[in-house]
């Protein structure tokens, strides 16, 4: 397996996030990958490596997300200092929304304010965006290309081992700690190499509202998700099971919600439900959200999975027999993450 880490992971470091009604500090740490890297230490899974600089990330990335979106980013740091040379000690979060065009809502008058910019690429205010995050976000998607590129090569698995998260984030929108679409990005790579059917099997807590909505109108690309009830879980918004696709995408969503406090019986037979769909759709690559945050001790997540569980985790997702690709997405409760995470690879490799 190689496992490709983002060295510009801690350049993104968020203070705060605003969480039931105030601002606390932030849950998506750099010690998160620190811990996964330590743990790594100790039970190598195979080779470490950092991306290849000569990648053409920005290629990658443009074929998920909308230019304006990759331009506003790449920006936005600047522009906020820009506004008050102050907010360079502080994160950018938005306090403004246009909510959607149904609303009346103008979308064809892009305004110039920047927390009105903000607002527009931002579906919450828990993810503060500051002067590193971009070239994290972006070292992230390097990661991911790489990862897709070295199962190309005839790698089984291969992992991208980063931070920010992704899978929260659209095709022109942030949210939920993630920019960009660590895993849309991989599918959508693997696919422009020539694979015919990619599978996404999402196995974060949070329902990847993100990478659903990147692929909802595509038959190409089937994206699973098994995740908290979003009538009381994070994103909200999007993650019921009648979300099936639309158009020629119709039947190639599934989303298999829980509610909180389950155990991992029902999480594993919600999980064969997916592989079996994943199975149905005979994909030629599979590429795996991996989110930790279904841990029992998790302090923003409601399922209760042991560490030990990760491992039949691994082993249930490596009998699909596929080429595969992983992205590092939630999971906060730091002593465990690298424990439940290298669990995780470990069951992949038998
Ligand atoms: C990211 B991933 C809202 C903050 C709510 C967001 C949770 C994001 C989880 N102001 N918390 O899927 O682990
Ligand atoms: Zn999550």
């Amino acid at each position: 397996m190689k496992i490709f880490h983002n060295t510009r992971h801690a350049e993104h470091a968020g203070r705060q996030e605003m969480f039931r009604g105030r601002l606390v500090d932030c849950h998506e740490v750099p010690d998160r990958l620190r811990y996964v890297l330590d743990e790594l230490q100790r039970r190598p899974m195979g080779q470490l490596l950092a991306p290849d600089a000569a990648l053409d990330v920005d290629a990658a990335m443009a074929r998920i997300h909308a230019s304006d979106y990759l331009d506003f980013l790449a920006h936005a740091w600047d522009d906020w200092v820009a506004v008050d040379l102050a907010n360079a000690e502080r994160d950018a979060l938005p306090s403004v929304w246009p909510l959607a065009s149904k609303h009346g809502f103008r979308t064809d008058a892009p305004p110039l304010n920047f927390a009105a910019r903000l607002g527009q690429y931002a579906f919450d205010s828990g993810t503060p965006l500051m002067a590193g995050s971009w070239a994290a976000a972006r070292g992230g998607a390097a990661c991911a290309l790489a990862a897709a590129q070295a199962v190309l090569g005839g790698e089984r698995f291969a992992m991208a081992l980063t931070r920010p998260p992704g899978h929260h984030a659209g095709p022109n929108y942030m949210g939920g700690y993630c920019f960009i679409n660590n895993a849309a990005v991989a599918a959508q790579a693997l696919r422009d190499a020539g694979v015919q059917r990619v599978a996404l099997l999402d196995v974060d807590y949070h329902h990847g509202n993100g990478t659903q909505t990147c692929f909802y109108e595509r038959s190409d690309v089937f994206t699973a998700s098994i995740h908290g009830d979003p009538r009381t879980e994070y994103p909200f918004f999007l993650g019921h099971a009648d979300e099936r696709g639309y158009g020629a995408g119709e039947g190639f969503n599934l989303n298999l919600p829980m509610p909180r406090g389950t155990g991992f019986d029902v999480w594993l037979a919600t999980l064969q439900t997916a592989l079996q769909a994943v199975a149905d759709f005979a994909p030629q690559a599979l590429v795996v959200p991996l989110g930790l945050d279904t841990f029992e001790g998790d302090p923003i997540s409601g399922f209760k999975l042991r560490s030990g569980d990760y491992l039949q985790l691994g082993r249930a997702i490596a009998q699909l027999g596929l080429p595969t690709v992983l992205t590092f997405e939630g999971g906060y409760a730091m002593a465990e993450v690298g424990v439940n995470t290298v669990n995780v690879l470990q069951g992949l490799n038998g």
